[in-house]
């Protein structure tokens, strides 16, 4: 994966990366995933057929423990296969014209990934465009939701997590991203 910008943020890195999140090395990734966490399409696809049938496993087995993980909320498995110790199972909101509390939801989606990442005392962690691609959230509208998640969760000043990284896949999710950051 290519490192096209970084940013630091009182001590913490901001880096927007182009290219497969399943291939990172932070300390755990989140995964854009459905309240049932049934990792079938899109990134989440991607991460449990290369994480291999622990992270469907362990996914399931989260669902019978708690329940179903509420928009805005996450969920923690461990990387299965995959090179990062966790994943962090995100559920963003599905875009519905905005009036369904959308913008909120996203921006708790990934504040929440952020806050149980420092509660993990993870150092680095990984973000795809969640809600961005099956959920229809319109990219231009979410990358300054994600930008404000993040500066938010920053100013909170954690003591663990130094680095963030936003893994974009494709060239015209990349523009806005580099416009907003
Ligand atoms: N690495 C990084 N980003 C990726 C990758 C990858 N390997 N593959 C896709 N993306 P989506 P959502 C980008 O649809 O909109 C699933 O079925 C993609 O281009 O994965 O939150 C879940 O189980 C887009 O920018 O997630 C849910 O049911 C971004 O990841 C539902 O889709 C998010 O697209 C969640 O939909």
């Amino acid at each position: 994966n290519k490192i096209i910008k970084e940013i630091k943020v009182n001590n913490v890195e901001i880096k927007l990366v182009s290219g497969d999140i399943t291939i990172e090395e932070t300390d755990a990734i989140v995964n854009a995933a459905n309240s049932h966490l049934q990792h079938g399409g899109g990134v989440a696809g991607a991460i449990a057929r290369k994480g291999g049938p622990d992270i469907q496993k362990e996914s399931n087995e989260y669902i019978k423990k708690y329940g179903e993980v509420e928009t805005g909320n996450v969920a923690v498995t461990t990387g299965g296969k995959l090179k990062c110790k966790y994943i962090i199972h995100a559920v963003g909101p599905i875009w519905n014209g905005g009036g369904q509390k959308e913008e909120k939801l996203l921006y708790d989606a990934v504040f929440n990934s952020l806050k149980k990442a420092e509660e993990l005392k993870l150092n680095s962690l990984a973000l795809p465009a969640i809600s961005a691609g099956i959920y229809g959230y319109p990219i231009e509208k979410a990358v300054p939701v994600y930008k404000k998640a993040v500066y938010d969760f920053i100013n909170t000043n954690p003591q663990f997590l130094k680095e963030i990284r936003f893994v974009i896949y494709g060239e015209d999710h990349l523009d806005y991203f580099l416009k907003e950051f």
